[in-house]
Formats: C-alpha cells, structure tokens, sequence
C-alpha cells in the first residue's frame, strides 16, 4: 500500500469514527427531543456512556487552549506597542502555590476529622493496644513532619518569588544542616523500627502458662468459605491429612488421632474473654487471609502449612455494644486477600463471651465424627472414648497422649 494510500485510509477511519460518534450523539439528542413530549425522559444513559465524559473533557481541553492563545495575543500585541508586559506571571504562581497549601492542610484537616471519626473502635485484644499505640505515635511523627515540610515547601516558593529588586543568594552547601537531616529522621526511623521489632517479639514469641492454656481454635480456609474446628474436652485439635479430604470428610480429619474424634465443628467463633486464644490456621486450596480487624489480628491462611497466631480478646461482644452504642454490633472476621469471585462473602460472626457462657455453648456443639466417619475409619459406632465428662481435661490429655504413643509405636 502507497503512503498516500495508507494516509487517505486512516483518515477515512478516522472520520468514520468521528462521524459514528457523532451520529449516536445526534442520535440521542434526537431521543432526547422526541421524548420531551413524552412524560418520562431517561437520561441515565447519556451520562453513562465513555463518549460523554471524553467529548466533555475534549471541551474542557479546548476551552483552557483558547484562553491561552487568547492571553498570548494580548501580551504579543502589548509586546509589539512597546508597552511593558500586562501579566505578572511569577505573581500569580507564587499565590497559587499559597493557595494550594491553605486548601491542602485544610484537606488533610477534613481528612483527618471526617475521615479519622471512621476509623476501627479501640482494640478489643491485649497485643492490639501495643499496636494502636505504635500507629498514633507515627502517625503524630509523621503528621508533623508533613505539615512542616510543606509549609516550607509552598511557603518559600510564595515568599521568594521573583522580584526584579532582589538577586538570588548563591548558597550551594550546608554541612550543619545535611547533618541535621540525615540524622534526625536516622534516629526517629530507628525508635519506630524498633519499637515496631519489640513489639512484633512480644507478640509471636510467647512462653506458654501452664495455668492459662491457650484455647486451640483451627480455622480452614477455602473458596469461599470457613470452617471452624473446636478441639473438644482434650483442648488438643487433632491431626488432619488432605488426603483423606471425601465429601463426608470435607477436612480431611485424621479419626485415627484420638485427639480429633471428639473435635467439634461450629457455625460461629465463640471465644472465651480474657482467655488466650491459639488460631490455628490453614487452607484446602489458595492463599487466604484471615482477618479480624477488631482484635488487630490479620495472618495469611497457607495451602500445606498451619500458621499459628495467639491473642487474648479483651472486650466482651455485649460490652462492644455498649461502647460503639450499637446494639447491634457484631464482631467479624473476614478473608482480606482477593482469593476469587465469591471473595467478598467469606465472613463469619465472632461471638465474645464470658467463661461460663463460652463452657455452656461448646458443650452443645456437635462432633465432627459421625456414624458415617466411624465405619469409614472402622471405629465402632459408639461414643468416642475420649468424649468423656467435659471436665476431667487434665486426665484426658494424658489419656490421649498415652493413646498418641501407641499408636506411634
Ligand atoms: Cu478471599
């Protein structure tokens, strides 16, 4: 194809397009008029449409080049009668540049006000005091910082605009003050970095109370869905194999562990107040993440691998509701990692409640072991052994580790 060819081409194109979106403009112009007889008008369609929004920006684009070569005529014209040049551009500049930062720390003012009113209630768990505090103190650090450099930042350009009294001070270099900056912001970083080591430490690396056992919750993740396992009377979640994964066994429960054949499944998380909680965590088929925004705990769920986070709730449900003055508040936790479609449904009710409370639910709870598991693990279709009196914890844990010994021999 000749150039000329392929340039005559392309502006054919070019004009059919033009010409296209044009006449579906006219088109609902048209529409529009014929309809103005008629009662109803649905205009929703036209403001939907990319074409409107790209014609309107289009106008916008032409209307500030207009008044632009409008401006340049009048100060060539100015220019060529010898007169001295109409617009003091480094004035309006350097008041623009003010401008902006009255408007700008308004801005971050609204933000901070509107905005900072909806951020998350106070923590509801121990660590997630430790952490809110390490939020508000760099976020004060860095709030100053920020609000000082650009007043300096738009402050100098408005107060050292040109003036043709005043010549520029030749000033290359400062030792004092590159000192100054290099270590100031050095010795805040390393307080925060820190602080933030610290207090990460503190939280992943506990040595465990033999008086104030933790309670083992293990959560599974899948798409898009949660399944919460309680660990029953033993306090130990037993082991789980994907390869026994079948429909009746959705989890892939080992009921050859004797510490899973009293495990117990729910529908919710119910946990004790002021008790350490031990998240066991992991998933059946893609990176999850479990995400509890109210307790500040938020940890990956992993295919093939258990991740463990542990946590006191400090906030019972009931006095949450009084608190947020919300009745009807409920914690939550939810998946926090896009994971597929249904991504946004995976969210379960978080129930904090007293001891006594939390005995009484996880007594009514089911087993996961049922007549249909026993005879594929050939259990006898009786009650477990290790489901005893709810009580008797102490005897039982030694009963299964006995048990667990034997059966490793
Ligand atoms: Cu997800």
């Amino acid at each position: 194809m000749s150039l000329r060819k392929f340039i005559t081409n392309k502006t054919t194109a070019a004009l059919a397009v033009l010409l296209t979106v044009f006449a579906n403009t006219s088109a609902f112009a048209q529409a529009a008029a014929g309809a103005a007889a008629a009662p109803k008008v649905d205009m929703g369609e036209v403001y939907k449409s990319v074409i409107f929004y790209i014609l309107i920006f289009l106008a916008v684009c032409l209307f500030i080049a207009i008044i632009g070569k409008a401006i340049r005529v009048y100060e060539l014209s100015r220019e060529a009668q010898g007169k001295p040049v109409g617009i003091n551009w480094n004035r309006i500049h350097a008041s623009l540049f003010a401008l902006f930062l009255v408007l700008g720390l308004y801005g971050v003012y609204w933000e901070y006000t509107v905005h900072g009113a909806m951020l998350l209630p106070d923590a509801a768990s121990e660590h997630g005091k430790k952490i809110d505090e390490m939020f508000n103190l760099t976020l004060i650090i860095t709030t100053i910082v920020f609000i000082a450099t650009h007043i300096l930042l738009f402050g100098f350009a408005y107060i050292y605009k040109y003036s043709a009294k005043r010549k520029a001070y030749y000033y290359p270099h400062n030792n004092t003050i590159e000192k100054i900056w290099t270590i100031v912001p050095a010795l805040v970083l390393t307080v925060l970095v820190l602080m933030g080591f610290l207090t990460w430490r503190s939280i992943f690396f506990k040595v465990e109370d033999p008086k104030n056992k933790a309670v083992q919750i293990e959560v599974t993740s899948e798409q898009f869905k949660w399944s919460i396992r309680y660990p029953g009377a033993d306090g130990i979640v037993g082991n789980k194999n994907y390869k026994l994964t079948t429909a009746t066994n959705p989890l892939g429960i080992d009921f050859k562990d004797l510490n899973s054949r009293d495990d117990e499944m729910a529908d919710e998380m119910v946990l004790p107040v002021n008790k350490p909680i031990k998240l066991i965590l992991t998933s059946k088929d893609v990176i999850h993440s479990f995400y509890m925004p109210h307790f500040r705990v938020q940890l990956n769920t992993v295919p093939g691998m258990r991740t463990i986070f542990e946590f006191t709730p400090t906030k019972t449900t009931a006095q949450m509701q009084q608190e947020t003055n919300d009745p009807n508040f409920k914690f939550l936790f939810f998946c926090a990692k896009i994971c597929g479609s249904g991504h946004y449904n995976m969210q379960k009710v978080v129930r904090v409640v007293s001891e006594a409370e939390y005995k009484t639910w996880l007594a009514e709870q089911k087993t996961y072991l049922n007549d249909d598991l026993r005879k594929q693990f050939n259990l006898p279709v009786a009650p477990a052994p290790v489901k005893a009196a709810a009580d008797s914890t102490a005897t039982d844990s030694a009963a299964v580790k006995t048990n667990q010994m034997a059966l490793n021999k």
